[in-house]
């Protein structure tokens, strides 16, 4: 696939996403839940904060390196979980994991791949992550986690912020629904979850939720799990401490991209009170509205130890495949090293609160 020279930006492979791409998919995709509040909190929350340069620092030797959970990795940008790549790609998961294996990038693969994650985990070099949504059967949960450390993968990320899916109006009113050939592959062998509908008033409280995950379950997915679990949705610091004091190995501070609970805050904004409360434990991640170097900049100097992108990753998967991928991540890279070196830092350690410009004329 050609990638059309005035992609400079991962704003750009939004534009021709909408373009190319069948509007039901794109509603799916780009939608958000109810009237979008919290999604475009996510990316006002960043361009609200200014960052405030310090030139003349010695760059010698700078780097974007970190260590998480013993895995020296590249770069603090990660790929966040997404469902069914293979809506906007032949190739789906696939593609996406060879662009990660390319650009040292930790992908995240969804409990929804449209690829199987033993497959997904073929292209090996890619430092791959797996994340499941809690399962009312436990043990279809323990064999998730066995499948996926069998794979090699290198972390749980257990998605808690989405019981129910949210009110998705933008993708009702386009009518979207998933094509026949594409369904969640590594889900197909479990029996389906049964909703026991009781009072067909109310769907939600009556059946849906008769048995969602709770503290216990993640509790026991905690003991069962070898690899490192971390807690994707968290939001209050409260649970980000509880989390902790139960043996997560890390949290990451999401709204799902606005895509559950619209009124959220920005996810930007509820990271502060997370990482005063338990970022010197464990390390606290953030996605949400990244589209920018310099928001990875912030969210770093906020106290995020790494960041995941969602939506750009289909963007450029839907525009040009792999390379579109390699090459939307490499623009994101580009532009967090520039940004890191017009601020005057070297390393990831030196990217600190003294970075954002306090407005006190506020
Ligand atoms: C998601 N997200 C998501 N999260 C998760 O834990 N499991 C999943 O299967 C999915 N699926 C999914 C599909 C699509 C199409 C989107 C856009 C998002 C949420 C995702 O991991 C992440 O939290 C947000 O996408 C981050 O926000 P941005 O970068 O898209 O603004
Ligand atoms: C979504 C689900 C799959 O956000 O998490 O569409």
């Amino acid at each position: 696939m050609r990638i059309p020279p005035d992609i400079v930006s991962l704003s750009d492979y939004q534009r021709y996403f909408i373009a190319r791409t069948e509007p039901t998919v794109a509603a799916y995709i780009d939608g958000y839940a109810a009237d979008g509040v919290t999604m475009r909190a996510n990316e006002q929350a960043f361009s609200r904060l200014k960052l405030i340069p310090r030139p003349l620092r010695c760059l010698k030797g700078a780097t974007t390196q970190l260590t998480l959970f013993g895995d020296k990795i590249p770069t603090p940008i990660l790929i966040a979980p997404m469902a069914y790549h293979r809506l906007v790609h032949p190739q789906g998961e696939a593609a996406t994991a060879k662009a990660a294996a390319l650009t040292g990038h930790i992908f995240s693969v969804s409990a929804q791949s449209s690829l199987l994650l033993e497959d997904i985990a073929l292209e090996q070099q890619a430092p791959l992550w797996f994340q499941l949504y809690p399962r009312r059967r436990l043990h279809e949960n323990y064999d998730l986690i066995d499948r996926a450390m069998l794979s090699g993968y290198r972390a749980i990320v257990v998605t808690i912020d989405a019981p129910v899916s949210g009110v998705r109006n933008v993708e009702q009113r386009a009518g979207f629904s998933l094509p026949a050939d594409i369904t969640a592959m590594n889900l197909t062998r479990y029996a389906p979850e049964e909703i026991k509908q009781t009072r067909p008033a109310s769907p939600i409280f009556q059946g849906m939720l008769d048995e969602t995950a709770d503290w216990a379950l993640l509790k026991s997915l905690l003991n069962y799990s070898k690899l490192p679990v971390l807690v994707k949705g968290i939001a209050h610091e409260d649970d980000a401490a509880q989390a902790v004091e139960m043996g997560v190995a890390g949290i990451i501070v999401s709204n799902h991209g606005g895509r559950v609970l619209d009124s959220m805050p920005a996810s930007l904004d509820l990271l502060a009170p997370i990482v005063r409360r338990v970022g010197g434990e464990i390390p606290v991640l953030l996605d949400g509205g990244i589209r920018r170097g310099t928001d990875v900049v912030k969210a770093l100097a906020l106290g995020a130890k790494a960041v995941m992108i969602g939506r750009p990753v289909l963007h450029a998967l839907a525009v040009g495949g792999l390379q579109g991928v390699v090459h939307m991540l490499t623009l994101l890279q580009t532009e967090f090293e520039m940004a890191m070196a017009l601020c005057g830092c070297a390393t990831l350690e030196q990217i600190n609160s003294q970075l954002i410009w306090k407005d006190d004329g506020q």
